[in-house]
């Protein structure tokens, strides 16, 4: 009995330490060239996500500035992006297509960064873009969640 009790409080702390490392953190970069350094990324449903943006172009932020926007399922970066254009007021978010966002950056200028956190949602794909206008024809890439 006592060392069933013992067995199981292991587990315990075992299972509880997985769980701290089942947090995972994806750093992007945004150049001057209108480019993400990356198409894509992987994330396990029910994770704690953190992604990092930065904008590592010299250009000036009405002229260059990038965000990341990931998108719910079914949601394509072509859809949001055509949207956003005019959405210049709300940084290129349109107050309308909020329901259609699991997370996004504010808009960079050159050398900052920001960070989104969420919960990776069921799995599937999702995409993302910057929806600075004209930039979502290169600047876009899939999130991919997998089961646990
Ligand atoms: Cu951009």
């Amino acid at each position: 009995m006592k060392f069933s009790r013992l067995y199981l409080l292991v587990a315990a702390l075992i299972f509880g330490v997985a769980s701290l490392a089942a947090e995972t953190v994806i750093e992007i970069e945004a150049n001057d060239q209108m480019r993400f350094n990356t198409a894509g990324f992987e994330v396990v449903t029910g994770q704690s996500v953190t992604v990092i943006l930065k904008n590592v172009g010299t250009l000036p932020k009405v002229a260059m500035g990038h965000n990341l926007v990931i998108l719910v399922e079914g949601f394509t970066a072509a859809q949001f992006g055509t949207e956003a254009m005019t959405a210049a007021a709300t940084g290129y978010i349109p107050v309308e297509l909020k329901n259609k966002i699991i997370a996004h950056t504010r808009l960079l200028g050159p050398g900052e960064q920001d960070e989104i956190v969420f919960t990776a949602p069921a799995p599937g794909t999702y995409e993302f873009l910057c929806s600075f206008p004209g930039h979502f024809s290169l600047m876009r890439g899939v999130m991919t969640v997998t089961a646990e």
